[in-house]
């Protein structure tokens, strides 16, 4: 049973010092529900501070103030611990013992939820991003929802439902873009750096997709290896749209890529078209996600052995 914004936003308005945590390798919607979040709490004068550790892409630094990123959580410092867009304890990596310690603990999210759990939450699957979630608490505290809130609040929606294409976009997205809009969230600058914009690495990067897919049995995928990522001076971040792009191929139901971040250490991301699921799917390699969306990260003997299993599961995970 999910708390009401209202319920939660008190619990925000009642503390003192305000620590937010969102998910490892963070994309726009955990950056924006969490960015959003925190200058809504700043500006009710309290002491707040967000933890980020990875590194996030050169797109994603343009857009996102990265200088109030703090790395070390001084836990005794903070009376209230917030998460954002975050299913499980290991996907707060690093943070998690922290806030499962916290005094008090708020899990604001739309993934189906693991293990993560607060002293009061907000899950519900049915928002097409965290970042609403995130924008509905803002609207509870009552503060001025400025330019800047409004930017991070779509930045994590339109990026979520991927400019408003993806099969969760639904008419509440509508509603929170259109509000949004009304309070001057910079939605040109943000179409401009999400989706106008190719850097000359995201070309190369591109390039090494298109050459390097492959499409079986309905079935499209590319493997990345830590030689790869090399050879592309490219990190793993820089690679996470490589199963966005592939699922649009026409005649693939199911997309994976899977990338070696260290040697033997592989990150899967998953994606399927509408009807097919692919959280399942990962959740059969220790990870989770949403239906069409979902990851997992693992230790294997070796790419093309880790790519072969994944291949077979998908084959027989709709029976
Ligand atoms: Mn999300």
């Amino acid at each position: 049973m999910n708390d009401s914004f209202k319920k939660i936003a008190k619990t925000i308005k009642k503390s003192n010092s305000i620590a937010l945590f969102t998910h490892i390798s963070p994309d726009m919607d955990a950056l924006g529900s969490s960015m959003s979040l925190y200058y809504a709490i700043k500006s009710l004068g309290k002491k707040v501070s967000i933890f980020v550790k990875d590194n996030i892409t050169e797109t994603q630094a343009t857009l996102v103030d990265t200088n109030v990123f703090e790395k070390d959580c001084n836990q005794s410092e903070y009376d209230l611990f917030i998460s954002t867009d975050t299913p499980s304890q290991k996907r707060l990596g690093d943070y998690a013992k922290i806030f499962i310690a916290g005094q008090r603990k708020i899990v604001l999210d739309h993934h189906l939820n693991d293990d993560l759990k607060g002293d009061l939450n907000f899950v519900d699957t049915s928002y097409s991003s965290c970042s609403e979630i995130s924008y509905q608490v803002i609207k509870e505290l009552k503060v001025k929802i400025t330019p800047q809130i409004a930017s991070y609040v779509f930045m994590g929606l339109s990026s979520d439902t991927n400019a408003f294409t993806n099969s969760n976009t639904n008419a509440s997205s509508f509603k929170t873009a259109y509000e949004l809009t009304l309070a001057d969230a910079d939605i040109t600058n943000i179409n401009e750096l999400l989706y106008k914009t190719h850097t000359t690495k995201e070309i190369d990067l591109k390039k090494f997709l298109y050459n390097n897919y492959h499409l079986e049995n309905g079935i499209c995928f590319c493997l990345v290896t830590c030689n790869d990522l090399k050879k592309l001076n490219a990190t793993k971040a820089d690679c996470d749209f490589f199963s966005s792009e592939l699922i649009n191929m026409q005649g693939a139901n199911f997309a994976f890529s899977i990338i070696e971040s260290t040697p033997s250490f592989y990150e899967i991301s998953l994606r399927s078209k509408h009807g097919y699921n692919v959280r399942d799917v990962a959740e059969k390699f220790g990870g989770g996600g949403h239906i069409c969306a979902a990851g997992a990260k693992l230790k294997y003997e070796s790419i093309e052995k880790l790519k072969d299993t994944l291949v077979d599961t998908i084959k027989y995970s709709g029976e």
